[in-house]
């Protein structure tokens, strides 16, 4: 394969309702498009940093950034041995893991079109219905309820809501008891400290399946000392950088779960290397979500195949978010509460020429 051109094109589409977490509120997605040419060929990927470096350091702007003056010259007008090659090309650049994922998904793309197979089987596995879960913004109780209801009623297979200090044992005692033992898990991004421990111990009573990624990105041992003290499984995000974070995490005892976002890891490649090392040790995974496009979330449904997929993840219907979403036909959820993997060769969706236009802020493109 030969890159003979890059498109990056950074897009903003109003969320269909705002979404609280511990650190933000959103109203909108401002994300770059990633097209990546060979010849006729283009596959797609879609940058996850966001506009403030709240989640991760990056935002789109260090995205584009790497991305225009070190990702792509390195990559451009070369002959590539697959995607797994850019991670040699780009062996340099320290971190940008969100820019390097963009640009190396839409060349899985792209690499799968050519084969003309379907993502889900270039990576070795076959489409099968992915379990659907989804992650519900912090609330005031009454709202809460109501989407709780809303997403139950959807089918949904379990629920994710967003915790921070002050603002957890009252959500999750009310689910519970409005709703009995729902599949429900709760989420601080990174909002707690290593002596809230005693305050995480009260979620102990609540039978939640884990406790996403309470305290701070780099605080790996702290989160093993914090598994010794709470009984409900921790669950690690922000932390699992690639595969030596998460192989760290794991021989710690640091979380009991991964969730898995190739977006945020540098790309497919090394997402399939935490997989591959997460489920030899045993670890349960499940795939997470960043609020992304079709575009983004197709990626995520054929990474979902795996078989270390084994709890449901934050892959929801597109019209939880964004109405229209940028491709055709949306991504939906059955009655059961499953996503299909979109079929066809590459990630099986494309994003409607119109809809890119209306929402694009700027574009730029690099030719061989
Ligand atoms: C998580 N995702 O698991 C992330 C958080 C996230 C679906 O809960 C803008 C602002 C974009 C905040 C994308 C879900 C975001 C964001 C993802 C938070 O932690
Ligand atoms: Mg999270």
């Amino acid at each position: 394969m030969r890159l003979t051109s890059v498109e990056l094109t950074l897009v903003r589409l109003p969320l269909v309702r705002p979404f609280e977490t511990s650190f933000a509120v959103v109203d909108a997605q401002e994300f770059i498009l990633v097209a990546a040419r060979d010849g006729d060929h283009v596959g797609w990927g879609e940058c996850v940093a966001d506009v403030d470096p709240y989640y991760s350091s990056e935002t789109n702007v260090t995205a584009w950034h790497i991305l225009s003056q070190y990702l792509i010259p390195a990559a451009l007008g070369r002959s590539i041995d697959g995607p797994r090659a850019l991670a040699v090309l780009w062996a340099r650049v320290r971190g940008h893991r969100m820019a390097k994922a963009a640009l190396e998904m839409a060349v899985w793309d792209l690499d799968a079109r050519i084969a003309g197979l379907p993502l889900c089987e270039r990576l070795g596995a076959r489409a099968r219905p992915i379990p659907a879960g989804v992650s519900i913004g912090i609330h005031p109780i009454d709202g809460l309820l109501a989407a709780v209801e809303r997403e139950l009623a959807d089918g949904y297979q379990r629920i994710k809501i967003k915790i921070k200090p002050g603002w957890d044992v009252e959500p999750v005692r009310a689910i519970r008891s409005r709703f009995g033992g729902v599949p429900l898990m709760v989420d601080a991004n990174a909002a707690y400290r290593a002596s809230d421990g005693p305050r995480l111990a009260q979620l102990d009573t609540f039978d939640l399946m884990m406790i996403e990624q309470p305290l701070d990105h780099d605080d790996l041992v702290e989160h093993a000392e914090l598994q010794k003290a709470v009984r409900t499984r921790i669950c690690l995000d922000e932390s699992i950088t690639g595969p030596k974070a998460a192989a760290d995490a794991i021989a710690l005892g640091a979380c009991r779960v991964i969730n898995i976002k190739p977006g945020r890891m540098g790309g497919i490649g090394p997402a399939m290397a935490v997989h591959d090392l997460a489920r030899a040790a045993g670890v349960p995974l499940w795939h997470g979500g960043m609020l992304e496009s079709g575009i983004g979330r197709a990626h995520n449904l054929h990474l979902s195949t795996l078989p270390g997929f084994v709890l449901p993840g934050d892959i929801a219907a597109s019209r939880r978010y964004f109405v229209p979403d940028l491709i055709e036909p949306p991504i939906d959820v059955s009655p059961g509460g499953t996503v299909a993997v979109p079929s066809g060769p590459g990630i099986g969706v494309t994003p409607v020429p119109d809809r890119v236009k209306a929402a694009t802020l700027r574009t730029e493109r690099f030719s061989a």
